[in-house]
């Protein structure tokens, strides 16, 4: 029973195809283009970011691409903030799954990297070289600092994409 009806509806397209004549089959419209120029959208810093790096001096309003990199190098105590506060860059964007490897300078005294919802924390230390790594598997918007400089602005975030 269906697929009787099925088959008539069939049927009955194409006679009505066929009715419709003739004409050249012209293949058609090739043109299409396929939408999608590139743009992407990035680009944007998020409002939180400007928010929580208002007073962080060597945050310069954007984001550094750090996108198709397995891996992204973060200076923790390089000069800012009045010192050598500063975490550089202070603003990454990279993609999910992407390890991040902060590596202290060994300036401006003890420093760490504390994630202010608690994703990831640090030793806090002042020795040159030292490194701590957090893969971001998940896409969001992580904001951190460093406990003795908070306060001067020593802060950073990481936008995962
Ligand atoms: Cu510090």
């Amino acid at each position: 029973m269906v697929l009787r009806g099925i088959g008539a509806v069939a049927v009955a397209g194409a006679i009505a195809g066929c009715g419709g004549g003739g004409g050249g089959d012209g293949g058609g419209s090739d043109g299409g283009s396929d939408g999608s120029d590139g743009g992407d959208g990035g680009g944007g810093v998020p409002s939180e970011v400007e928010e929580y790096l208002s007073e962080t001096d060597n945050f310069d309003g954007s984001l550094e691409d750090a996108t198709g990199q397995g891996e992204v190098t973060v200076q923790v105590g390089t000069e800012a903030n009045g010192g050598n506060f500063g975490y550089s860059p202070a603003a990454v964007r990279v993609d999910s799954g992407t390890t991040v490897v902060w590596e202290w300078t060994g300036q401006g005294g003890s420093h760490n990297v504390v994630d202010e919802d608690g994703s990831f924390e640090s030793e806090l230390t002042d020795e040159e070289g030292f490194t701590f790594e957090h893969t971001f598997d998940e896409s969001g918007t992580f904001l951190y600092f460093c406990t003795p400089h908070k306060a001067v602005g020593m802060k950073g975030a990481v936008v995962v994409e």
